[in-house]
């Protein structure tokens, strides 16, 4: 039945062949990323279509046996035959990197960095997938694969046969089932909530959009696993939601929405009594965690509006005090959506806007929106309860420069200066230099000891550090353990950071593997977070990992990270193994701590991205904050005290193992 194809379409297939010599190219890596990338390019063909008006449905199930099943209402790919190809536009859509007559329009040149590849990849890198289209009252199929020939050369995607009528059908629409093959991913296991919260940010950025999930692979009360959404309010729900541990100062979120320059503008704004500022922008439904041009133009337009506030209220003076556009992002909390063609990604993870006519867009809609909405009389209160807080946040960012001052002036004179706790290493190059921030004194004495004293400094850290959840800079500057962290980096911190004056290429957290010491990881995380952002996306920040257990007989020791790994250790020392397990780092003697933790050839570290530490401050404020019910929630859902280590934890906020 597996028919011959034509030579054209050897130059296609040839393509996909590509892909599989180098997935790493298409969709980012072959670990765990990689694998939802994968469903995100699916993922995003659907909710494309439902985006432009067609249909208003997209699902995801997730099988037992790690095959995904992508749904729409659509339209269904285009199944008559391409003019050039011969084959059916399903086919081409399927066989050809960047086919079809969408990549012509104004959606699909939004492929930047490294969405909107399409779907060819996902077939090229699947063992098998099958894509049904329901259009014009029948069924059309259509199955690839991807299998060894009998050179042993993988042939990846091909067509099993043509696309084929099988049927009546009474709905319209796209079904896409594919395997990732297991010769390309490291794992084949998707995260429910990764994908989740990946489904839910797309049901709030699409707001016709109904999606849901589906997990056979879980069975809950009887049925399976699933989640549900649909908002109506768009990204004004998104900033309520994002708002919900806080207390919001009014209730009606401002929505702006326009277009300008080939710019499409939506932002919703909602100001809530903390003191953080919380701006998350998406270009084209991809998240740019790092920023760019909307959010730059998104601040001088809410500075620009609020400063002629200011000074129509006479707040603002020739001499004296002055706002700055941080006093006026107090609080602030904003989703940004841009839809636009020609994106350009910058940055170190691709994920910051470039784009030059983003900013003047998205500046010219939103002061002059903005302004209107301020100066609509309704909104008085508002606009009076945002000068007074700018007002507010402005003195207290003038005491705190002038302490930030004194102390960047103190790490000059002193040149190296001695922090009471640190252990300093012998080596002058701070890129080599490794700082290792250790929970608990004994710990920290073992570390102490174990250490190499050449690149390796240890800064022991008593009990849990300040929860810098609801703290404002000056009360964060002045607690004693996050003092030392700063003096020990020797950098200034927060707006006065300077990354050359950093004395540590590596900053690494050690903490216990358990409740405690997830806490106080979470809120070093969120420490470094608020204050030293530039740090995490440069790369400086880094988890340790301590082994949970040792598992040994004689002279043979095998260290374990996981319970699996130390089952597997058991197996293979066989008869007469003991198993000690380590409720702390201070269990460890400093050689066994510098073998499996410390020592560059042999220890694991995770590096830690933004999004893991912007997941951590999320966590810290549900945990930490004033929502008792929402703590309860979170705890109920996410924590596992049965668990024997903190990965339940662990999960909600890290990385792949780097
Ligand atoms: C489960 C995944 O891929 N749905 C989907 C894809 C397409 C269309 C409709 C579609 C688009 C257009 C016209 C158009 C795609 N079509 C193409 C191409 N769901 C899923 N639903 N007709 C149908 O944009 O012009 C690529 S994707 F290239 F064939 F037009």
């Amino acid at each position: 039945m597996t028919k011959e194809y034509s030579a054209s379409d050897i130059q296609v297939l040839k393509g996909l062949d590509a892909v599989r010599r180098r997935p790493g190219m298409y969709i980012g890596s072959t670990g765990s990323r990689g694998l939802h990338h994968m469903l995100w390019e699916i993922v995003d063909n659907a909710i494309d279509e439902a985006a432009n008006g067609f249909g208003d449905k997209v699902s995801v199930t997730i099988h037992k046996d790690e095959s995904v099943t992508v749904e729409d209402n659509g339209r269904g790919i285009p199944v008559g035959l391409h003019p050039e190809m011969k084959v059916s536009g399903v086919e081409v859509v399927f066989t050809q990197l960047h086919a079809g007559g969408k990549f012509d329009n104004a959606n699909y040149e939004y492929s930047g960095g490294l969405h909107g590849v399409g779907a060819s990849v996902v077939n090229a890198l699947s063992s098998w997938m099958i894509v049904d289209v329901f259009t014009g009252g029948k069924q059309y199929t259509q199955e690839f694969h991807s299998y060894k020939d009998s050179k042993g050369h993988i042939q990846s995607g091909r067509p099993k046969g043509p696309l084929t009528e099988v049927g009546p059908a009474h709905k319209r629409g796209t079904v896409v089932t594919y395997m990732p093959d297991k010769r390309v991913f490291e794992t084949l296991s998707l995260s429910f909530d990764k994908v989740s919260k990946r489904l839910r940010e797309l049901a709030f950025l699409t707001k016709t959009v109904k999606i849901s999930l589906t997990d056979e692979r879980v069975r809950e009360d009887g049925k399976y696993k699933s989640a549900q959404y649909n908002f109506q309010g768009g990204i004004v729900d998104f900033v309520k939601f994002l708002n919900k541990e806080k207390t919001p100062i009014h209730e009606t979120p401002i929505l702006i929405e326009g277009k300008k320059d080939g710019v499409e503008i939506s932002v919703a704004i909602q100001f809530n009594d903390s003191y953080t500022e919380g701006v998350f922008s998406f270009v084209n439904n991809i998240p740019t965690p790092e920023g760019g041009t909307h959010e730059t133009g998104f601040k001088s337009a809410l500075t620009k509006v609020m400063n002629d506030m200011a000074r129509s209220a006479g707040l603002i003076k020739d001499k004296g005090l002055n706002f700055s556009g941080e006093d006026y992002r107090e609080g602030l909390c904003a989703v940004i959506s841009l839809k636009m063609k020609n994106v350009q990604f910058e940055g170190q993870t691709k994920t910051k806007l470039g784009n030059t006519e983003a900013r003047t867009a998205v500046e010219a809609v939103v002061s002059e929106q903005l302004a209107m909405v301020l100066a609509d009389l309704n909104n008085a209160k508002l606009a009076a309860d945002l000068l007074e807080k700018a007002h507010k946040a402005a003195r207290v960012r003038e005491a705190a420069r002038k302490a930030k001052n004194l102390e960047r002036q103190k790490n000059k004179l002193e040149g190296a200066p001695l922090v009471g706790k640190l252990s300093s290493c012998t080596g002058k190059e701070p890129k080599e230099n490794e700082l290792f921030l250790v929970e608990g004194d004994s710990a920290g004495g073992s570390a102490k000891q174990g250490r190499d004293r050449r690149f390796q400094a240890i800064l022991p850290l008593r009990g849990k550090p300040l929860n810098v959840e609801k703290k404002r800079i000056d009360q964060v500057m002045s607690n004693e353990e996050f003092r030392s962290i700063i003096t020990a980096l020797g950098a200034g911190f927060d707006s006065a950071y300077d990354e050359s004056a950093l004395k540590y290429d590596k900053v690494i957290i050690l903490s216990d593997a358990d409740q405690d010491g997830a806490h106080i990881r979470a809120i070093l995380l969120t420490f470094f977070f608020r204050y030293y952002r530039e740090m995490l996306t440069n790369g400086h920040v880094y988890i340790g990992q301590p082994p949970l257990y040792k598992v040994y007989k004689n002279s043979e020791n095998i260290y374990c990270y996981t319970e699996d790994e130390m089952k597997e250790a058991a197996e293979k020392l066989g008869k007469g193994y003991k198993i000690q397990r380590y409720k702390g780092l201070g269990e460890m003697n400093p050689e066994q701590l510098w073998e499996t933790t410390m020592r560059p050839e042999s220890r694991a570290l995770l590096q830690v991205t933004i999004e893991d530490a912007a997941e951590a401050e999320t966590m810290v404020s549900i945990l930490m904050g004033d929502n008792a019910e929402s703590r309860k929630e979170y705890i109920a859902n996410n924590v596992n005290f049965n668990e024997s280590s903190s990965e339940a934890d662990m999960e909600v906020m890290i990385v792949e193992r780097a």
